[in-house]
């Protein structure tokens, strides 16, 4: 048996064996959060087993469609007791939130990762940083130890992958990642149906958002770096939720030229929350947001940062400029 394998039969033996669970994932979730939370706990329950699905921000409305959405809320006020509380998908445990709280004692933690910052906390841990998304690695661990797979799990743990990877697109999409969809749309997802529901169903909110984050597109490095920044004043006056953002930095990341692209979003607690993509492995954006308290990944990484959101963006764009002029 493999490392791997080895490590997934120690992680199915602590399922199988206990009874009540807390699936938890990070804030401000992404579909691949919150269609993992919603995948093991789905498998989790067709073995008969308790299991609680929180997140601090519950359900986004625009994921709302997926499979038994409905399971997924925010943590009680009162904490509980389990059994095992399990962490997926978030590189930090305090990025658990408030649900963390929620969980008042479990004799055991699992953390099960993609980010290779992720710290190696709680007492069974499995981190693949080759993974494209935590479904991925998900999808691999249920198959591996013969969890059940029921067409609402393919569906969750397609929309986990879909997202993590700009829809199959990301350099870490693999040949893996393909038969991986492949299986699931064996399974039953309908591809056609999901990605109209999470690529083609955006509230106008989110382009009206688009414009005016262009309208604050800016250029340096000889056009490798490119930003934009939401204001709190914007944000307020166009009424956008946090979700309406997700992947709207792929617009600037799509720019011929454009190595490194940032995103400055003001937030009501004096910090500014920075999310960096990378083109080009030689420029670590995760080290850049590491110097700020951040992580995430080489290509994708996120921090904040303490400031106003003008010294801030001087800040970050000064890294930003000298590490893509020592890496190209
Ligand atoms: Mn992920």
């Amino acid at each position: 048996m493999n490392e791997r394998d080895a490590k997934f039969a120690e992680i199915a033996r602590v399922l199988r064996e206990h009874n009540k669970f807390a699936v938890l994932s990070h804030v401000r979730p992404d579909g691949d959060a919150l269609g993992s939370t919603l995948a093991l706990t789905l498998s989790l329950k067709e073995l008969g087993k308790e299991v609680k699905a929180w997140n601090e921000d519950g359900m986004l409305e625009k994921y709302n469609f997926l499979a038994k959405a409905e399971l997924l809320t925010t943590p009680p006020s009162s904490p509980e007791d389990f059994d095992v509380g399990i962490a997926l998908d978030t590189a930090v445990q305090n990025r658990l939130g408030t649900t963390l709280a929620a969980v008042r004692s479990a004799k055991l933690w699992i953390n099960i990762d993609h980010h290779p910052s992720n710290p190696r906390y709680g007492d069974l841990v499995y981190i693949d940083p080759t993974a494209p998304a935590t479904g991925q690695i998900l999808y691999e661990f249920l198959k591996n130890q013969k969890f059940p797979i029921t067409p609402a799990i393919a569906e969750n743990l397609y929309a986990a992958i879909s997202t993590d990877t700009g829809s199959f697109q990301y350099p870490n999409t693999t040949m893996r990642t393909f038969q991986i969809a492949a299986e699931l749309v064996e399974c039953g997802v309908d591809v056609g149906r999901v990605s109209q529901l999470l690529y083609e169903s955006f509230p106008r909110r989110r382009i009206e958002l688009l414009r005016e984050l262009l309208g604050t597109m800016h250029f340096a490095c000889d056009g490798k770096l490119a930003w934009f920044s939401l204001s709190q004043t914007a944000a307020v006056a166009l009424g956008v939720l946090p979700e309406d953002n997700e992947g709207l930095i792929d617009h600037l990341r799509a720019i011929r030229g454009v190595v490194v692209a940032i995103f400055f979003e003001e937030l009501t607690d004096g910090k500014v929350r920075v999310s960096m993509r990378s083109k080009d492995e030689a420029v670590d954006v995760c080290a850049i947001c590491k110097e700020f308290g951040g992580g995430g990944h080489i290509l994708a990484a996120g921090a904040r940062v303490a400031g106003a959101l003008s010294e801030v963006e001087k800040k970050i764009v000064e890294k930003a400029c000298a590490a893509i002029e020592r890496n190209t």
